[in-house]
């Protein structure tokens, strides 16, 4: 029969958890592992566990008790920072070590301080072994909870931050029903085709805190990742202090926003608006220019007017084309001997989306509801023109 071997390492960041660590490393070693290793949970691979430590040089002493436990367990590793350099930091470490060091099919982000339960872990692994790239532990499902006795103050945050986080990072798009808790630290990443594809440059990080949670959360569903979340028991910390400071939910918060904004489809978004927007200004300033040029005391006002316009028009197409082209696709920009061609598509589809379809639709809105032009021509530009130019540009003009 053919082996199926996985290799999983959890990656527990420390930074003073010298009260929690030893029992951890004993308690995954000795329960969660070999409950594992005996295929529970309807289980099939055969399970490589690994932990490994990235520890912010603790001076409690955090990194000396990792040490004694790994020469007891030699599947146990200790990675000692020179100094604390923030959450985000250790696991870009971690995962780094983790994929070269260790041969990672799978990376687990886990804390140390027994608030996520161990128990998590097969669930986490079943559904890895079921195809899933990306499975995440959440507070919010039916079987997740948040621990008792937490302060009003601490449940809000968690509450309001977890929802505007949510609603900054997908809103209308579908992680924005199905992602309930983004903030939520215990994780599993496939790393062929996900951790091995993404850059480890602290540098790129909008923050080394906790708020790197939300920028892998977004880069790892936008990559493709299929995705489930599987119920999070949350735990009260064990033993030690918390390092959770006042400006985190700010910190997090402002991670989304950069992810958000940063994010190429959304960079492209905006760009098509501004594109757009600008040719609108062509469009109308443009006709107001050649009235001025071609008008004299006997000209037909009607027919200048329809063709100062029609002119305008076609120079915000034009106008439209190249800097659509040259800008906000501009990885998919158009092969020098096609450009013809799309050009003309182009002209044509903006004839279609920007004149007919829209026209069309406002004259049966006229006959239904009566003579609103101007709510008409709003609906028809945000719910019509952009909406379809949108897509026509994406699938047809500018398509990979
Ligand atoms: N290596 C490293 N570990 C860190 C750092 N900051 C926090 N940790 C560890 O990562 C784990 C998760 O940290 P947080 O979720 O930010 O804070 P916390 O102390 O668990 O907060 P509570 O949920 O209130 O207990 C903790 O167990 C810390 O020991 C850091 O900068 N470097
Ligand atoms: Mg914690």
């Amino acid at each position: 029969m053919k082996q199926n071997t996985q290799t999983a390492v959890i990656v527990i960041p420390t930074y003073n958890e010298a009260g929690n660590i030893g029992k951890m490393i004993d308690y995954l070693n000795e329960t969660t592992f070999p409950y594992i290793e005996k295929k529970n949970e309807g289980l099939t691979a055969d399970w490589v566990m690994k932990i490994l430590v990235v520890d912010a040089n603790s001076p409690d002493g955090t990194g000396k008790i990792v040490q004694e436990k790994s020469k007891k367990y030699s599947n146990t590793y200790l990675l000692t920072e020179t100094t604390k350099d923030g959450l985000g930091a250790a696991y870009f470490k971690g995962f780094k070590y983790a994929m070269k060091e260790l041969a990672a099919d799978f990376v687990f982000e886990f804390d140390a301080d027994f608030q996520h339960p161990p128990e998590t872990l097969p669930s986490m692994l079943k559904a890895m072994e079921d195809g899933y790239d990306y499975v995440i532990g959440s507070r919010k499902i039916k079987g997740g909870e948040e621990p008792e006795g937490r302060d009003f103050m601490r449940m809000l945050m968690t509450e309001a931050g977890g929802f505007v986080a949510r609603f900054i990072l997908f809103f209308p798009f579908k992680h924005f029903w199905d992602v309930t808790d983004p903030t939520t630290g215990l994780k599993v990443t496939r790393v062929k085709g996900f951790i091995d594809q993404m850059s480890f440059d602290f540098d790129r990080l909008y923050s080394r805190k906790f708020g790197y949670k939300v920028q892998l959360l977004l880069e790892t569903l936008n990559m493709g990742a299929k995705f489930k979340e599987v119920p999070l028991k949350f735990k009260n910390r064990s033993v030690g202090e918390s390092k959770f400071e006042s400006d985190t939910t700010t910190e997090i918060l402002l991670s989304c926003f950069k992810s958000r904004w940063f994010d190429p489809f959304i960079q492209k978004f905006l760009k098509f608006g501004i594109v757009g927007g600008f040719g609108f200004v062509v469009n109308t300033l443009g006709a107001k220019i050649f009235k001025n040029i071609f008008i004299t005391p006997e000209s037909n006002l009607s027919l200048l007017n329809g063709l100062c316009n029609a002119a305008a028009a076609e120079l915000a197409i034009i106008s439209n084309f190249i800097w659509n082209n040259l800008w906000t696709f501009s990885k998919e920009k158009i092969d020098p001997s096609k450009l013809l061609p799309k050009f003309l598509t182009f002209n044509l589809s903006s004839v279609i989306t920007g004149i007919i379809i829209p026209s069309t639709v406002i004259a049966i809105l006229t006959s239904l509801f009566g003579d609103q032009l101007f709510l008409y021509q709003i609906i028809a530009i945000f719910g019509l023109t952009i909406p379809l130019n949108w897509f026509v540009y994406n699938k047809i003009i500018w398509k990979k």
